[in-house]
């Protein structure tokens, strides 16, 4: 396929001012009248250039210019689009195409889910829905007209302010929009259907009072409040703290459940995956109820950084959503209110981007924030544009301080709105805001990879002075061997033997500042730091709240770890540490079952463990994260050969060890975080359910029959969905008799609700198998095949397919690689469904070299296996292969 490179970026030929599109609706077939004023681009170099308009997967009926219908030799039409030559002036261009909803099982461009209809535009669906320069540097005014069955569509929407409705003869309506703002075609929507709202009206701090409403189908109407809810908090959010204010009438979200991905910020008319936006205390969880929280904040934010001021081309993606990200994750610990709180969010991000970033960025899709070249767009939706892109934006915060930061941010908004801009619009904002040149800073764009930070430390007993020698090295990435030092802001802390915070002073400075941590940069290959002013040999806390996405090694000892596990007064350094020492722990034991040399779990672990557990200054939510077992990938990618039985075997036996050794505490624990009343899905209770769920899990694995008893009785009698899946969860993962019973009481209660079955469905696919049950591969094969599954469905195949392919590692790589010979079936399948949806199942084998050599060779011969259709393969999972085998 073709590779597309940031470098060969050139400004379109020709300027579309206006669009007026008319739909005439229809499930199998849709028709599209587009109108577009047409201009040659004043800054295109080339002289008179063709005017080339993308189009894929629709049928050209007619197109004319100024009133004149072209014939067949005066354009040229082809499975990529449309050209027309000789447009040298501005000219008024009709084009008349039509596309099936019904067929368009990519669920890009507009398709059919139910029995609506529903519109997904970024990357490049507009060209899917008819003929035009679908890149985001292309503004125009869109004034879109859908005519409809009034039966069909009592509801048809588009973006902007709806100007004009009627009736029509036979049975029909026609409804007009405007939308007030130019926009690139990617924030294009429209959703047509039986749909019905919830509706609120919103003052805004400038005195307007602005319309919201939440659009679902009939049966999800109980399930919208807390998204209406979260967008009025969302937008009063921006308006204090980034004095950005909604500059519409109307806004509107719309739910749906065939979605590829989370939700989309098309102007005015956020479109969500259901899973992103539908609660109610029986379908959904206290972290969906977070995550739907994010979610409405992050495309509300979006309406600003994304919508206004939007991407010259898909390689500045970060520029919107690394910086969108940072607002939704500022946007959620702020909603959590105190620090404490705070810090359990920040724990929160900062593992995903762990579990997910590293991984990629260790892998053969590693690539910078801004990627160089790419052959498929949407490949490159990744944890690294995204979430990494969050951490170079909190970076710039941490280098600049918030203040100028904010002052960086207003000017990026006031001097591009309106605008198509690049990277460098944003960094150019904050170095004219602080002063500073910021050149150095720029390879965090531009380079990929995770840098390894390493500290060693020498402590001077006689002069009472600690060195500290950093260096940063990152490794290799495809196409990157080697790599410039980054600008890394390096906090530092000090902790005394109590415990306390120690003045972080420079042996040349003469006076202490306050205790407490210090900022310092790191700017070259190595540094070296001598601090002086010292009552006694400190205990290091570096890279505080994680101010840089690197790996820190700070050649701490496993006391030390124990002892800022006990006594970090940073909470985030205090999670840090404890999850420091439950990963170690595991790697212990791993390394006991390869080398056949059975050890205790480190007994500094589970003490360490046990401490948190009966700290009384600690919340529930921050005892439940600090207690939360590692993930098995996530250790996994610190072995130098992957061996994940064995690892398995070594996580199960830290969290056997470290129950059975607190065993009562948990009990206690369990029984004292009982949370009464009605659901509400705030902090405080979300915490104690948690920290209760925990302690419920390590005594079970324990073996406690109490905890069995009480499990049950919590799947019986919970009255909200949290505590009721997670005892399935924890029967499901044992050898219990009665879960059989409870997985199908489960399944027959969630029969009917999608979310529900996707819940249940993860279950399964995550869950071991035990001697004499069907292995897990069979189960989820089999469910494949269930009137309840369908690979068209994308928030099934993440549930099951996904769940079982990246959360179940020992289940998963089973020795005979059958495992990815399912696989190699299930890419092949959905490849000629849904190319987006394949794409992300195909990644699951991205780092099949990390694993011991028999498991690699199979991964290999499956990859090849899929290789091997190449000529059927979509350009989106031909990247994925191509790249995993590179
Ligand atoms: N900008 C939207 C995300 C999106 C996406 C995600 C993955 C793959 C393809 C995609 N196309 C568009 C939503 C957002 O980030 O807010
Ligand atoms: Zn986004």
């Amino acid at each position: 396929a073709k590779t597309i490179y940031r470098g060969d970026y050139r400004a379109p030929t020709h300027l579309i001012d206006s669009i007026r599109l008319e739909f005439d609706l229809n499930a199998e077939e849709t028709l599209v009248k587009s109108t577009l004023e047409v201009r040659p681009n004043p800054e295109c170099t080339e002289k008179d250039p063709p005017l080339f308009l993308n189009g894929e997967d629709i049928t050209l009926r007619s197109v004319s210019i100024d009133g004149r219908e072209l014939k067949d030799g005066e354009y040229k039409v082809d499975s990529n689009g449309l050209t027309i030559p000789g447009i040298t002036s501005a000219q008024k261009l009709e084009i008349v195409n039509t596309f099936s909803p019904k067929a368009n099982t990519a669920l890009s461009g507009i398709y059919a889910s139910g029995v609506n209809l529903m519109s997904q535009c970024e990357a490049q669906g507009f060209r899917r829905i008819t003929f035009f320069e679908d890149r985001p540097d292309v503004l125009a005014r869109y004034t879109t007209v859908i005519r409809g069955a009034t039966e069909d569509f009592p509801v048809m929407l588009s973006n902007g302010n709806l100007t004009e409705e009627k009736s029509l003869e036979d049975g029909r309506r026609e409804v007009t929009y405007v939308d007030p703002f130019p926009k690139p075609c990617y924030l294009f929507a429209l959703v047509a259907g039986k749909l019905v709202s919830r509706a609120s009206k919103f003052d805004l701090k400038d005195g307007r009072t602005v319309d919201l409403s939440v659009w679902v189908d009939p049966q999800d109407l109980d399930k919208t409040e807390h998204t209406l809810e979260s967008l009025k908090r969302a937008i009063r959010w921006d308006e204090e703290r980034w004095g950005l204010e909604l500059d519409l009438k109307d806004f509107k979200i719309v739910a749906t459940n065939d979605f590829n991905f989370g939700a989309m910020e098309n102007k005015g008319l956020n479109i969500f995956n259901s899973r992103c936006a539908l609660a109610n205390p029986k379908v959904a969880t206290d972290s969906d109820y977070l995550r739907i929280e994010g979610v409405v904040g992050h495309e509300y934010f979006h309406n600003w950084t994304g919508d206004r001021v939007t991407l010259r081309d898909w390689f500045q993606l970060t520029l919107k959503e690394g910086l969108t990200v940072f607002r939704d994750q500022e946007f959620s610990a702020d909603m959590l209110g105190e620090p404490s709180a705070r810090a359990v969010q920040r724990i929160r991000d900062v593992s995903v981007l762990r579990a997910a970033q590293f991984m990629e960025d260790a892998g053969p899709m590693a690539h910078p924030i801004r990627p160089e070249s790419y052959q498929n767009i949407n490949n490159f939706y990744t944890s690294t544009v995204y979430e990494k892109g969050a951490e170079v934006i909190r970076m710039l915060q941490t280098l600049l301080g918030r203040e100028t930061f904010r002052k960086g941010f207003d000017l990026y908004i006031a001097r591009n709105d309106g605008h198509a801009v690049t990277c460098e619009a944003f960094i150019n904002a904050m170095a004219e805001a602080s002063g500073r040149d910021l050149s150095e800073f720029t390879n965090w764009y531009s380079q990929a990879g995770t840098p390894r930070v390493t500290v060693r430390r020498h402590w001077d007993e006689v002069n009472h002075r600690l060195t500290l020698n950093v260096r940063q090295s990152t490794p290799p990435t495809p196409g990157q061997s080697v790599k410039k030092p980054f600008l890394i802001p390096f906090p530092v802390a000090f902790l005394n033997s109590r415990g306390e915070e120690m003045p972080v002073q420079l042996a040349e400075e003469d006076e202490a500042p306050a205790p407490g941590t210090r900022m310092f940069e790191l700017t070259d290959e190595t540094a070296e730091f001598v601090f002086g002013g010292l009552e006694e040999e400190p205990v290091v806390s570096l890279n505080r709240g994680f101010a840089a996405p690197i790996i820190l090694d700070a050649g701490l000892s496993q006391e030390e770890l124990a002892f800022l596990a006990a006594n970090d007064p940073d909470p985030f350094n205090r999670w840090d540490a404890m999850n420091r020492l439950l990963i170690d722990a595991v790697h212990a034991q791993t390394r006991a079952r390869l080398l056949k040399t059975p050890e205790d779990v480190s007994p500094l672990v589970i003490s360490a463990a046990s401490k948190i557990l009966r700290d009384e200054n600690l919340s529930p939510a921050f005892k439940a994260v600090a207690l939360t077992m590692p993930g098995e990938k996530l250790v996994a990618e610190e072995d130098p050969l992957i061996d994940p039985h064995a690892v398995h075997a070594g996580w199960i036996a830290v969290r056997q060890a470290i129950g059975e050794k607190n065993i009562s505490a948990f009990l206690e624990t369990a029984q004292a975080n009982i949370v009464e009343g009605p659901y509400e899905p705030t902090p405080e209770k979300a915490g104690k359910r948690a920290l209760r769920n925990l302690a419920l899990g390590y005594a079970h694995a324990a073996g406690s029959p109490r905890a069995a008893i009480m499990i049950k009785d919590q799947f019986m009698t919970a009255n909200n969905l949290t505590d009721k899946l997670a005892a399935l969860h924890m029967m499901a993962n044992s050898q219990t008799p009665a879960k059989q019973d409870m997985e199908v009481d489960a399944l027959k209660a969630w029969y009917h609700e999608p979310l529900l079955i996707n819940k249940w469905l993860t279950i399964q696919a995550t869950a071991p198998s035990f001697p004499g049950e069907a292995r897990v591969l069979e189960r989820v094969r089999e469910l494949t095949r269930c009137p309840f599954f369908s690979l068209k469905n994308p928030n099934n195949v993440y549930a099951l397919l996904l769940g079982y392919f990246q959360q179940n590692p020992s289940e998963f790589h089973l020795a005979d690689g059958s495992g990815y010979a399912f696989w190699a079936e299930m890419v092949l399948e959905l490849n000629r469904i849904n190319p987006q949806v394949a794409a992300r199942v195909a990644r699951s084998l991205d780092n099949w070299r990390r694993y011991t050599p028999a498991l690699a060779e199979k991964m290999h011969a499956a990859l090849e296996s899929v290789e091997a259709k190449r000529s059927e393969l979509s350009p989106n999972v031909a990247e994925i292969i191509e790249k995993a085998l590179g």
